[in-house]
């Protein structure tokens, strides 16, 4: 009987720190909202992760944050389909800007800064990317559908 007692108060305490816990110390939590058209784009040597991989047409805001020791910029490219080859020259370990549409960027974002860009975009597949030397290549790039 005595067993059974305690381990009915074990189960209650642990019952009680589950709740506190579960509570966040009994603070009422705020949660963030983040709004439709927007996409969080994290930049890191070397991957680039947006939140979103699909997003309704209209304007959308990028919030681009560089977690990095190193500078980063976010190009915003339409394409015919995620398959789609963009122009690599390897002479200058980039994408050869002067062959890509870009439809807009968040330019030279320095280490552990951000900056963002809001764009109109009609449906379709766009890719992300980070364009300064051997980023693209070294896997800085993600695909965004926009439908
Ligand atoms: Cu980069």
């Amino acid at each position: 009987m005595k067993m059974l007692k305690l381990l009915l108060s074990l189960s209650v305490l642990s019952l009680l720190a589950l709740m506190v816990t579960g509570c966040g110390g009994g603070r009422v939590n705020a949660k963030v909202i983040i709004p439709d058209n927007e996409v969080h784009v994290k930049l890191h040597s070397f991957e680039l992760v947006a939140d979103k991989l699909t997003i309704p047409a209209g304007s959308v805001t990028f919030k681009a944050i560089n977690t990095d020791v190193v500078t980063h910029e976010m190009l915003v490219i339409p394409v015919a389909d995620a398959t789609m080859e963009l122009p690599y020259d390897r002479t200058i370990a980039r994408l050869s800007e002067d062959a890509l549409v870009s439809l807009g960027e968040v330019p030279e974002i320095e280490a552990h800064t951000k900056g963002e860009v809001t764009l109109d975009l009609t449906p379709g597949t766009y890719i992300l990317l980070c364009n300064l030397v051997g980023h693209y290549q070294a896997g800085m790039h993600t695909v965004l559908t926009v439908e």
